[in-house]
């Protein structure tokens, strides 16, 4: 098969996702065309059936916006062409499906047959779905795509309500996954202790400091437990809202036992340096970090909302507790710390939830639908 992929190069999960499907295809002998608009950081190196296409906007002195956009569909259109790719796979809707489906209606002017699978991610859903400018886009683009895949049962059910699909869309939740390989129990860094951990529970928050992220959260549960237990907290990641992070860090005195370690791309070495992954989302559709730290033996505390509930099991592999309620999340890490038995047990439980997740498992159902698509 010749497979192309549209997705963010980021350090979002969604781009992570892409890249991961892409590399497992190429390495089943497929051809793989990837689209974004920086080379994805989990794509790096050479592989011999990955094309990478970097996109860049046509410029010209009027616009004030460069039409990035107008560059994805051209790539799309002269991959169909000149590669006669089978199918293009689109990982958030905003605004690649629009793209995805653009390029369609424009291939099939001259009897070329573009299929689309579209994955939805989550705020494609639940945060741009409701702007008033892109719901329609949105909606037609979702309706007009090979297959919609979203990456929790949650965001299925918020799909279909807030884009009104009932009987027009079959969505199908594929889960996202993990390499249960490369995230493991096993992956500690020795050479590069961060401090003395002796007696101390280690916390650990990753994510793009959007607001969504709620990060400021993660700095009040940790007071909380600093103030029962000898405790340290790593942030991983950057975005919008890491200054006031680090700025209530200090105004809290809390410098000593926070450590900001900015973008991190072997997450598999830091996780096992922890003990404990912290998630004070608003919304989360799947949660991708906590999977990959609980694939590394790391239980989750978290706000109950979204999806998580699909991936932790309360007081199995993780606590999930109410939301805004810093206090109990507070309280089910100091019980965690004052309790090793049990959170030795969490902690395998953790590792064995994510085995059920593991790359191997659940990347052969895209394999799957993408030939259903192909053979139609
Ligand atoms: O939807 C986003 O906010 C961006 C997206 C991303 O690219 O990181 O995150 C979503 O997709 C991830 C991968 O499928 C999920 O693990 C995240 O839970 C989801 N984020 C939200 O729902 C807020």
């Amino acid at each position: 098969m010749k497979i192309a992929y549209i997705s963010y190069p980021t350090y979002g999960g969604s781009g992570i996702i892409a890249s991961e499907i892409a590399k497992y295809v190429a390495n089943k002998n497929n051809e793989v065309f990837f689209i974004s608009y920086n080379r994805p950081i989990r794509l790096q190196g050479f592989h011999k059936n990955i094309h990478i296409y970097e996109v860049e906007p046509v410029k010209y002195p009027l616009f004030k916006y460069p039409p990035f956009e107008s560059s994805v569909i051209g790539v799309i259109v002269n991959l169909a062409k000149y590669e006669k790719i089978d199918l293009i796979h689109v990982h958030y809707a905003v605004p690649f499906a629009m793209n995805a489906h653009y390029a369609k209606l424009i291939l099939q002017s001259q009897n070329i047959n573009l299929p689309y699978v579209l994955t939805l991610h989550g705020s494609d859903v639940t945060i741009l779905g409701k702007e008033a400018l892109l719901y329609e886009q949105l909606r037609a683009s979702i309706i007009s795509s090979d297959a919609v895949t979203t990456v929790s049962n949650f965001l299925k059910k918020e799909a279909v309500k807030v884009f009104n699909l009932e009987d027009n869309v079959n969505i199908k939740t594929i889960y996202n996954f993990v390499d249960t390989n490369k995230f493991s129990p096993e992956c500690k860094d020795e050479e590069n202790p961060l401090f003395d951990n002796k007696d101390a529970i280690v916390l650990i928050h990753v994510s793009n400091f959007r607001k969504v992220k709620r990060p400021l959260d993660v700095v009040r549960v940790f007071q909380k437990v600093l103030d029962k237990k000898k405790a340290f907290l790593i942030f991983v990641g950057d975005g919008p809202e890491r200054p006031s992070v680090e700025f209530e860090v200090h105004r809290l005195n809390m410098q000593d036992n926070v450590f900001f370690l900015g973008k991190q791309y072997n997450l598999e070495n830091i996780y096992p340096l922890a003990n404990v992954f912290v998630l004070t989302s608003s919304s989360e559709s799947f949660g991708l970090a906590a999977l990959e730290a609980m694939a590394c033996g790391l239980p989750v505390v978290a706000y109950d909302v979204g999806g998580l509930s699909e991936v932790i099991d309360h007081k199995i592999n993780g606590f999930l507790g109410e939301y805004k309620n810093t206090e109990q999340l507070a309280d089910f890490i100091t019980y965690l710390a004052n309790n090793p038995e049990v959170y030795f047990n969490m902690s395998n439980n953790a590792r064995e939830k994510a085995l059920l997740f593991s790359k191997d498992k659940i990347i052969p159902q895209y394999l799957e639908l993408y030939e259903q698509i192909i053979s139609n």
